[in-house]
């Protein structure tokens, strides 16, 4: 019965991030060596990562909170979203991506799902409203292979693009005395510096409309991602659990409230239309 109410958030999400559409994408292409140069990579798809509400306390309107997430790269994926073959990732390299969103809670509803006259499910709405991501490169010279299980390998390698997060949406419907629960998110994060040895546009369609050169810069990120309590099979015990990583090393206290999380990222070349309105 919690589809159906999560069936209505899903579509007002979508609604609100229809705000964002329309948007210039960036089609180019990636650099991993010196010999491997992959051509018309338009989304980036990530394994079921994990999530986490860390600092959680029982949401309330105007309360934050802070989300940890951590995952590897699946697959690099043409404008038809199909993945394109990419020798050696997750073998003689990895793509990482590790987050901390600082989420503002926008509205929490009690609903009455099963229809028996009690409310059963918690709805919470967020706002993603800041906090940093990074997208690592991992030739293993000096970061070791992402490991779910004690959160090791996620945080280390070369960082490829740091990101901050300034705008986004985001819901999640949590059964009555208990922790299961599935929501969405989207956000959009701003680039603050990429590695263009790594990320380059002129050889996809960017270039190929011919617009000028600075237009081709990869500018922001949207990130579409479900999540989906209880975790398994990504159950962590770290969060950026690295010797010299990105992050401080977190361990989870509440494994309960972990969530497996899948993220699909898209890159464009101009800013969001309504950056900074309210996405509903
Ligand atoms: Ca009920
Ligand atoms: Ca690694």
């Amino acid at each position: 019965m919690l589809r159906g109410v999560f069936c209505l958030v899903v579509l007002s999400l979508v609604f609100a991030s229809g705000a964002w559409a329309g948007e210039r994408d960036w089609i180019g292409s990636v650099h991993v060596g010196s010999a491997e140069i992959l051509d018309d990579v338009a989304f980036l798809d990530w394994q079921l990562g994990s999530g986490l509400p860390y600092n959680f306390q029982p949401p309330a309107v105007g309360e934050q909170s802070l989300y940890l997430f951590q995952a590897q790269l699946r697959a690099f994926l043409d404008s038809e979203r199909s993945a394109l073959p990419a020798a050696g990732l997750n073998d003689a390299y990895e793509i990482t991506l590790v987050a901390q969103v600082e989420e503002l809670f926008t509205e929490v509803a009690f609903a009455d799902v099963s229809g028996d006259g009690v409310d059963d499910s918690m709805l919470v709405t967020m706002r993603p409203i800041g906090g940093k991501m990074y997208i690592l490169l991992d030739d293993f010279s000096n970061g070791v292979p992402a490991h779910t299980a004690s959160g090791q390998g996620f945080g280390d390698g070369q960082i490829i693009a740091e990101l901050e997060i300034v705008e986004g949406v985001g819901t999640f419907a949590q059964r009555a005395e208990s922790t299961d629960g599935e929501g969405v998110t989207s956000m959009i994060a701003k680039v603050l510096w990429y590695d263009d040895s790594f990320f380059t546009a002129g050889i996809g369609k960017v270039k190929r409309k011919g617009k000028g050169k600075g237009k081709d810069e990869i500018r922001y990120v949207r990130f579409d991602s479900v999540h989906v309590a209880p975790a398994a099979p990504v159950e962590t015990t770290a969060f950026f659990n690295d010797a010299n990583g990105i992050f401080p090393a977190i361990p989870v206290h509440y494994p309960p409230l972990l969530q497996r999380v899948k993220v699909f990222s898209q890159f464009w070349t101009t800013a969001p239309v309504r950056l900074g309105e309210d996405g509903d």
